[in-house]
């Protein structure tokens, strides 16, 4: 995003159908589709599908065979869902190539994201080392919410995630008090990621959080997109959620969880300062040095004024955070 800003002829209209009925009912088994054996982390081993039979109403079985159940009070009738096809294949993975038609293809040519480990350390009574299967299973398992999703270029989605709520992982993880922001730190393997053998960022991206940013009921950690297993574009299998901020916040294939006591300076404010914050919260009145953030692209929406929609201060979520931030001079906390 340092490089190029979006352009509209990248993304194909045909692919803009709405998904919002697979809301109620997440799709059925598509062969070609990578699994997850996260019926595993549930505990249901071989006994599976009769487990599966007994979970309540509410929960329905996916292609990978776990469960994952609607939010409701995370799901605004008035929020039309962008098309999976578009989710999984406009997307920015910069270890991945820096076009958004890069990863879909690069990040599933032989880039294994199963098994996969995750570490939970620093400043904390619990420190852990885990598969990402049995740390799904810790979480309790799996709810679907549907956020707004806001990149910094200024263009938008709306993306049913499935995963659970970093504040469950927090509690686990049960910080010391010193602790006072989260890091997460994107996998780094530049064998098998061509990005990364490039230095067009300083690799592992790294980005952070406020411990109470953190504890905020809407910061998620996504295992997977309208019910089915995250796809490697999209930061399989962890890959964090942060709907009121801009999409570089959300880093993707997380190997690193760590609780630190001083603010940590994140990828891309690294790169480019005076650009991109540690905050990074949407904000239509901070405008990017080189665009204006008053407005922004709907992935998938054409129509008459080209699927252009006002932002919304912290995207939509001003209710629910703004008091994170009381006090706080917005224009120079960006
Ligand atoms: N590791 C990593 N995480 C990343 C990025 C990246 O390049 N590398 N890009 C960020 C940016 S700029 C955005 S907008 C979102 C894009 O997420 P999506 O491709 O799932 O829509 O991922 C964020 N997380
Ligand atoms: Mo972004």
């Amino acid at each position: 995003m340092l490089i190029r800003s979006p352009k509209d002829w990248e993304l194909p209209e045909s692919a803009a159908t709405p998904e919002r009925d697979y809301l109620l009912r997440p799709r059925s088994s598509e062969p070609s589709f990578p699994r997850r054996d996260f019926l595993k982390a549930f505990g249901y081993g071989a006994a599976g599908f009769a487990a599966a039979a007994l979970l309540p109403r509410r929960l329905a079985a996916t292609t990978a065979g776990f469960p994952t159940r609607i939010n409701p009070a995370y799901r605004d009738p008035a929020l039309e869902p962008t098309a999976y096809e578009q989710i999984t294949s406009y997307n920015n993975f910069y270890e991945f190539g820096t076009d958004k038609a890069d990863p879909k293809v690069r990040a599933n040519r032989g880039w294994q994201t199963e098994p996969w480990t995750v570490e939970i350390g620093g400043l904390i009574r619990n420190p852990l080392k885990l598969d990402a299967n049995d740390l799904v299973s810790k979480m309790g398992g799996c709810e679907q919410r549907v956020y707004r999703f806001r990149c910094v270029e200024a263009w938008s989605m709306v993306i049913p995630w499935d995963g659970f709520p970093l504040a469950k992982l927090v509690k686990l993880a049960d910080p010391k008090p010193e602790a006072k922001f989260v890091t997460f730190t994107t996998v780094h393997d530049p064998r098998n990621i061509p990005g990364q053998r490039s230095g067009i960022l300083d690799w592992p991206y790294v980005e952070g959080l406020r411990l109470d940013e953190a504890n905020h009921e809407l910061a998620f950690i996504a295992t997977g997109i309208y019910g089915r297993p995250i796809p490697n574009q999209n930061g399989a299998p962890l890959r964090l959620v942060v709907p009121w901020k801009y999409g570089f916040k959300c880093g993707k294939s997380l190997v690193k969880i760590d609780f630190v006591a001083r603010q940590p300076r994140n990828t891309w404010q690294i790169m480019a300062p005076d650009e991109y914050g540690f905050y990074a919260n949407v904000n239509p009145n901070v405008d990017h040095p080189r665009w204006s953030q008053a407005s922004e692209r709907v992935i998938g929406a054409g129509g008459l004024f080209g699927g252009r929609q006002r932002t919304l201060m912290f995207n939509g979520y001003e209710k629910q955070v703004a008091g994170l931030y009381q006090g706080m001079d917005l224009k120079r906390n960006y």
